[in-house]
């Protein structure tokens, strides 16, 4: 039986950071907690360097974390396929590759990785075959989930222990490492990482205005220009403060993946959004605000509710009433009430979201994790 240790997994990086993010994730998994060879092929380096700054756009290939990390070019002359080779989100595989993959024997096993949705149709699509229709070659369907059926979560087999670590002896340190006072006892501490929002403004306003003190801090991204609009900043870039009322605001620099984890698991809530981000969130452990990548026609609206009925399934009724309406409204569901009423409830609810979100990464933990999902998965082809 082939030993199946090399792997070559394709990014094609399209927008934003979810693509090489969840990639370079799986890579780094499959190549720490499976001691496998794993070579990276990334067609836009200086994306994956904002997640991962030791990267150096300008060479052909360098090694980080024990995967080999290769620009994907027009011209690329490519080694020998490997023995598995995963595409991320349909990416078309480079043409000479593919009949090189032709002429193996056996030919390498060849895997699509989708993007993640907590929809059930995903576990009736996961696993599936799709014969290439000129060579003989099988390419097969692996769909990231929530279910037994699914492929799973990315999870990194220390990532728990790390984050529970931290969460007991490691937050008021890292607060002082961003220049932070210690949390005040009523005080939510809040990191936002967002597309533009429509209820961005009332947002603030609320926090402005509110009972508790709120502080955000705002990784420098596509929602700053928003946040300069409302505070009335025009300039406002990573390192600003700014207080309004109950609010203070913190625009953090674009920090790399790991350092990323550490605000996720230090925020008393997270406002995430995309795909990697939002399982991260849900890793930390912390009530979490999701939202969902924008596609055409609302799509994005069946993904929303099917994940809300998962994350509100256990929740007890006022509190998935009120975290529904705002991750609705965060959205821009139709009809979805104003996000000012939404967090006055939650003040109420704080505790019961708390205990919630410890429960909920539990659950989660004793599903799949999509990195040992996808060795099985492979080891059975
Ligand atoms: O950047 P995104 O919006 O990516 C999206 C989604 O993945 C979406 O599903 C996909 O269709 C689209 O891209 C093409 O959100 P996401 O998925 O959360 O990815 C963000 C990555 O950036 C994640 O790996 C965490 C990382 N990150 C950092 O490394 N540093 C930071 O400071 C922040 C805020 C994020």
């Amino acid at each position: 039986m082939r030993a199946m240790r090399t792997w070559d997994l394709f990014c094609n990086v399209i927008d934003n950071y979810g693509d090489i993010g969840v990639s370079w994730r799986l890579a780094r998994i499959l190549a720490r907690d499976h001691a496998l060879a794993v070579r990276l092929w990334v067609d836009d380096l200086t994306v994956m360097q904002r997640i991962r700054p030791e990267i150096d756009p300008a060479r052909a290939q360098q090694t980080l974390a024990g995967v080999r990390v290769c620009r994907w070019q027009a011209d690329t002359v490519f080694p020998a396929p490997a023995d598995v080779v995963i595409e991320a989100f349909g990416c078309q595989l480079p043409a000479s590759y593919l009949q090189a993959m032709a002429e193996c024997t056996p030919p390498p096993v060849w895997i699509n990785l989708e993007y993640l949705s907590a929809e059930t149709w995903v576990n009736v699509h996961h696993g599936l075959p799709s014969p290439h229709p000129r060579l003989p070659l099988t390419k097969h369907f692996f769909f990231p989930g929530y279910d037994a059926a699914s492929g799973g979560l990315l999870r990194e087999s220390d990532l728990l222990a790390r984050c529970a670590q931290f969460q007991a002896a490691g937050v008021e340190d890292y607060w002082a490492t961003l220049g932070l006072p210690a949390r005040e006892p009523d005080e939510w501490r809040v990191s936002l990482f967002a597309y533009e929002a429509s209820a961005l403004p009332a947002l603030l306003d609320a926090w402005a205005t509110g009972q508790a003190r709120v502080t955000v801090l705002v990784p420098e991204g596509r929602i700053v220009p928003q946040l300069a609009a409302w505070l009335g900043e025009p300039d406002l870039q990573a390192g600003n403060a700014s207080q309004r009322g109950r609010l203070r605001v913190h625009v953090l620099p674009f920090s790399n993946q790991d350092d990323y984890d550490t605000l996720l698991w230090a925020c008393d809530l997270n406002f995430v959004r995309g795909e990697d981000s939002c399982v991260r969130a849900q890793w930390a452990g912390r009530p979490m605000v999701w939202q969902a990548y924008p596609q055409d026609a609302t799509a994005h609206f069946d993904k929303l509710d099917a994940l809300l009925a998962r994350y509100g399934a256990q929740m007890p009724t006022p509190l998935a009433q009120i975290v529904g309406d705002c991750w609705r409204r965060w959205n821009d569901v139709p009809g979805a009430p104003d996000i000012a009423g939404c967090w006055q409830a939650l003040q109420a609810q704080r505790a019961a979201w708390a205990a919630h979100a410890l429960a909920w990464q539990a659950e989660r933990a004793g599903a799949p994790e999509l990195g040992a999902a996808l060795v099985e998965f492979v080891q059975k082809r």
